[in-house]
C-alpha cells in the first residue's frame, strides 16, 4: 500500500481551513473566486510543486497538480458555500495531494491531483468540472451570473494570469473522489466508509415573478399584485402537485430568494427565487419540470403577475464505473471489515462531471450529526484517517 502519513495528511488540512475561516467552529468562507479561494489555490499550488507535481491552472481557474505522463486523478473541489463547513470538498483534495506525494517519495504510482473551481455553484452547478467535462460551454457559463449579478467571465478573469490551456483529460486512467457524506446515513449506521454506487441528477433555474411594487398601507389586498405572495402560492401549491410524482428520495428547495426592494412598507414589485430539484431518475426530474413551469404559470395568471424562467441547468444521474468501485469496496473492507456499506449519493459532485472523460469512484466518510453546508460539519479524525487510507488501496490496486 502506498506509505500514506496520517499526520501530514491532517495538518493541510487544517492549513487549508485558514484560508477563509469563519471563526464559528471549524467552517469556513472561501467561495470560487473570492481573495481566501484565491490564496487557498496559490498555496496548494506550492503544495502540489513540493510534492514534485506539475502545477496547472485551467481557464476557469480548476488547479491540477500533474504527474509525469499517464497517471490516475485524484481530488475533488477547494470552494466553499457562502457558509461552508471545512471538509466539503477540502478534504478530498488533501486526501488526493497526500496519496499522490506518499506514492512519489515511495517510487509509487504515478498519481495526479485536482481542485476544480466553483463545484458549489456560485455561478453555475459544479462550474468547473461541467465546462472541463462538457456538459457545458464555456461561452455559456461565462454569461452565467452569481446572485450579486457577477458574470462567470469577470470572476475568472481575476485568475487569468495564473491560467494555461485546459488539461487534456485522456492522460488520466480514471478518478477517485473521496468526500464527506453530509447526510445521516453513516452516522447513524455506524459504518465508517460509504462506497458510492450513483450521484443523483439535479436541475436548478431562476424563477421571477412581477406585480406591482405599491404602498403597503392603502393598496387594497383585492387590488393588489404581490410578487412574494405569487411566490408563497407557488412554493404551497408545489409541494401538494408533486405529491404523486416523487418518491421520499426525492427533494425539491428553494434556497435563495430575492425579493424587491425587500421593505416592510412596499408591496413586493419582484421575486426572484432559485428552484433546485433532485432526484437519481430522469425522467422524473422532467417530469417534475413540466409541473415546476405549469404551477408558476398558474399562479401567475391567477394573480396578475408576470412570469419569467432563467436557464435551466442540469446534471444527469451517474453511476460510478465497477471496476473503480470494486478497488474501493476492497480497500474498505480491508480498512475496516463489515464496517462499510455501498449507497446512493444526494449530493451533487464533480465526479458527476468526470464521468463524461473517465471511469469515476467515490468514497464517503461519515459526517457528525449528518449536517453539511453549514459551520457545524464535521467528521471525527480517526473517519478521516480511514478515508485517507482506503484512498490510497484503491488508488494502489487500481495503478499495481
Ligand atoms: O449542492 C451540492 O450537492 C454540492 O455540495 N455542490
Ligand atoms: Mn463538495
Ligand atoms: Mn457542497
Amino acid at each position: 500500500m502506498i506509505p500514506v502519513d496520517p499526520q501530514r495528511f491532517l495538518d493541510d488540512l487544517h492549513h487549508l481551513r485558514s484560508f477563509g475561516a469563519s471563526g464559528v467552529g471549524k467552517g469556513v468562507v472561501r467561495p470560487a473566486f473570492s481573495e481566501a479561494d484565491i490564496a487557498a489555490r496559490d498555496w496548494l499550488a506550492g503544495r502540489m510543486a513540493e510534492a514534485g507535481l506539475m502545477p496547472a491552472f485551467d481557464p476557469v481557474g480548476s488547479l491540477f497538480g500533474l504527474a509525469e505522463g499517464p497517471s490516475l486523478l485524484l481530488g475533488s473541489h477547494s470552494d466553499s458555500q457562502p457558509e461552508g463547513g471545512w471538509l466539503d470538498g477540502a478534504l478530498g483534495v488533501i486526501a488526493a495531494l497526500e496519496v499522490a506525494r506518499a506514492a512519489k517519495e515511495a517510487g509509487g504510482p504515478p498519481l495526479s491531483v485536482v481542485s476544480f473551481q466553483d463545484e458549489e455553484g456560485r455561478f453555475g452547478v459544479t462550474t468547473g468540472s461541467s465546462i472541463w467535462g462538457g456538459n457545458q460551454a464555456l461561452a455559456e457559463a461565462d454569461t452565467l451570473t452569481d446572485a450579486g449579478g457577477e458574470t462567470f467571465a469577470a470572476a475568472r478573469a481575476r485568475m487569468a494570469a495564473r491560467a494555461g490551456d485546459f488539461v487534456t483529460p485522456a492522460q488520466f486512467t480514471g478518478f477517485l473522489e473521496m468526500h464527506i457524506e453530509q447526510g445521516p446515513v453513516l452516522d447513524s449506521s455506524g459504518d465508517k466508509i460509504g462506497v458510492v454506487e450513483a450521484i443523483v441528477g439535479i436541475r436548478d433555474m431562476k424563477i421571477t415573478l412581477t406585480g406591482q411594487q405599491n404602498h403597503a398601507g392603502t393598496t387594497p389586498m383585492a387590488l393588489r399584485r404581490d410578487a412574494f405572495q405569487g411566490m408563497a402560492a407557488f412554493s404551497h401549491r408545489i409541494n401538494d402537485r408533486f405529491r404523486n410524482v416523487v418518491t421520499p428520495a426525492t427533494v425539491w428547495t428553494i434556497g435563495h430568494v430575492s425579493l424587491h426592494p425587500n421593505a416592510s412598507s412596499i408591496v413586493p414589485g419582484r421575486a426572484v427565487f432559485s428552484m433546485q430539484w433532485r432526484d437519481g431518475d430522469t425522467a422524473r426530474l422532467d417530469r417534475m419540470e413540466a409541473i415546476i413551469r405549469e404551477t408558476a404559470a398558474e399562479v401567475a395568471g391567477e394573480m396578475g403577475l408576470e412570469l419569467g424562467f432563467g436557464p435551466l441547468l442540469g446534471l444527469e444521474p451517474v453511476a460510478m464505473d465497477a471496476r473503480l468501485r470494486g478497488a474501493l469496496e476492497a480497500g474498505a473492507e480491508a480498512e475496516v471489515p463489515g464496517g462499510w456499506r455501498r449507497m446512493p449519493s444526494g449530493a451533487l459532485h464533480d465526479a458527476t462531471n468526470v464521468a463524461r472523460l473517465m471511469p469515476v469512484a467515490m468514497l464517503f466518510v461519515p459526517s457528525i450529526g449528518g449536517i453539511s453546508h453549514d459551520f457545524a460539519e464535521d467528521t471525527a479524525e480517526p473517519d478521516l484517517v480511514t478515508g485517507l487510507r482506503v484512498l490510497a488501496r484503491a488508488a494502489s490496486a487500481l495503478t499495481g
